[in-house]
């Protein structure tokens, strides 16, 4: 499916650095070294109730290892997909008496819609979990017949035992990760499996639901984690840079799709960091469609609010923590880009040089987008307190909250 449109990313002077980013599976931070073309895949939405904050917060975070990537001169190759067939998305269109891929469609565009005006930039491959199963059934049909999968009532599970890595990715102990697959997709109370951590690969149709060929499968339709994995093989190959999402993907989400790469390849590591985003509240409760407390991007756009103090409500909060959505961290970020705006529309202010070298170093050290944002506050107040007779400046400020941050001021 089509994506949406890039903004601009102005190039800044002298040289990007390298990014260090905490990866999950070492617990501690690795510095990426990749190639001139850096190979990113971010789980995208399952379409319905998009875009809420707690999206829009885990999207910013890997945008932001994109402009760190881009600043370094690389290209960036970037897959995303859309869960548009799974059992909570046909769950909500039963709900509301609506037709499933219509909800998914609607619910698609608001998504991209949000991504424009919040200047995220877009994945040059964004595919469907749909447009990509005559690419999962081969894949399920090759670890069945490889002895890592096998059938159960015509269902499809993968054996979690056939990956020696299993679990290397979140590194939970046995217990954690029952009590998570319970609560996040998996079955492990159903009889018969060989482990009650296997996830399924390939669900045979069920009565009244969506189902598609699936040649020696059977009709039905793919499990959650196999869709992630073949489109990323498809599109980036084992051993890509990052694979990014919330930190409620870890487990199973990241775990599994890692487990299928290996046994499907026989290579390791899937992907080289695995990046977590923390989770945002409202409330005081991670913001999620099963509780309903979510405040969506395009419901503050229409009451008039600027998209890139909503960006700037998300730089203010660190890619990792886990923070609450509140009207004042809004306000604030409100008031900063006001001060920001005013500070660069003067014709020349205190030099910027070494602003542009704090916000890399920000950036490059674990996305510290609230350090990058301090950095920029200093050299606001010192533009309003003293001012400077620098003439470059303001642009070249401007310039670097645009291509680094991406906020227009
Ligand atoms: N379609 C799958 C991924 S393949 C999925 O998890 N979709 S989702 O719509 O539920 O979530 C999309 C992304 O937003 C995921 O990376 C998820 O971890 C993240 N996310 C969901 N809720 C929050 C939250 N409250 N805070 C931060 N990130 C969140
Ligand atoms: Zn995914």
């Amino acid at each position: 499916m089509h994506a949406w449109p890039a903004s601009e990313v102005p190039a800044l002077p002298g040289k990007g650095r390298d990014l260090r980013i905490h990866d999950t599976a070492t617990g501690g931070p690795v510095t990426l070294d990749p190639g001139p073309v850096a190979r990113i895949y971010v789980c995208g939405i399952t379409p319905y109730d998009a875009t809420h904050m707690g999206h829009a917060a885990t999207y910013n975070a890997f945008d932001l290892v994109q402009r760190v990537w881009l600043d370094t001169k690389r290209q960036v190759h970037y897959v995303q997909n859309v869960t548009d067939v799974d059992d909570p998305l046909l769950e909500r269109a039963n709900r509301d008496g609506q037709d499933w891929t219509e909800l998914a469609e609607r619910e698609t565009s608001l998504f991209r819609e949000d991504m424009t005006a919040l200047r995220m930039l877009p994945p040059q491959h964004y595919i469907g979990a749909v447009e990509a199963i005559p690419g999962i059934v081969p894949l399920v049909e090759r670890l069945r017949d490889a002895g890592a999968a096998y059938e159960l009532d015509g269902d499809i599970y993968f054996s979690v035992e056939s990956d020696p890595h299993f679990g290397e990715v979140s590194r939970l102990d046995a217990e954690a990760m029952r009590l998570l697959s319970a609560e996040r997709g998996g079955d492990p109370e159903r009889p018969g499996k060989k482990n009650p951590l296997d996830p399924m690969l390939w669900m045979a149709a069920r009565e009244g639901e969506p189902h598609w060929d699936g040649r020696s499968l059977g009709p039905g339709r793919p499990g959650w984690h196999i869709e992630c994995v073949a489109i990323a093989l498809d599109h980036l190959g084992m051993g890509f840079d990052v694979q990014g999402g919330g930190s409620d993907l870890a487990f199973p989400h990241h775990e599994m799709g890692a487990s299928h790469a290996h046994a499907l390849t026989g290579e390791h590591p899937y992907a080289k960091a695995y990046v977590h985003a923390g989770m945002v509240a409202l409330h005081g409760e991670k913001m999620s469609k099963s509780k309903g407390n979510l405040v969506f991007v395009s419901a503050l756009r229409r009451q008039g609010v600027d998209p890139a103090a909503i960006r700037l409500t998300l730089l203010a909060h660190h890619y990792r923590s886990d923070w609450e959505w509140t009207d004042a961290v809004l306000d604030e970020a409100v008031e900063r880009l006001a001060r920001w705006r005013a500070a660069v529309s003067r014709p020349d202010g205190p030099p910027a040089d070494a602003l542009v070298e704090e916000v890399r170093a920000a950036l490059a050290d674990d996305l510290d987008a609230p350090a990058a944002l301090r950095a920029v506050d200093r050299w606001v107040a010192l533009q309003e307190r003293a001012g400077g007779t620098d003439e470059g400046a303001p642009g070249v400020v401007s310039r670097t909250v645009d291509a680094l941050l991406g906020v227009a001021l």
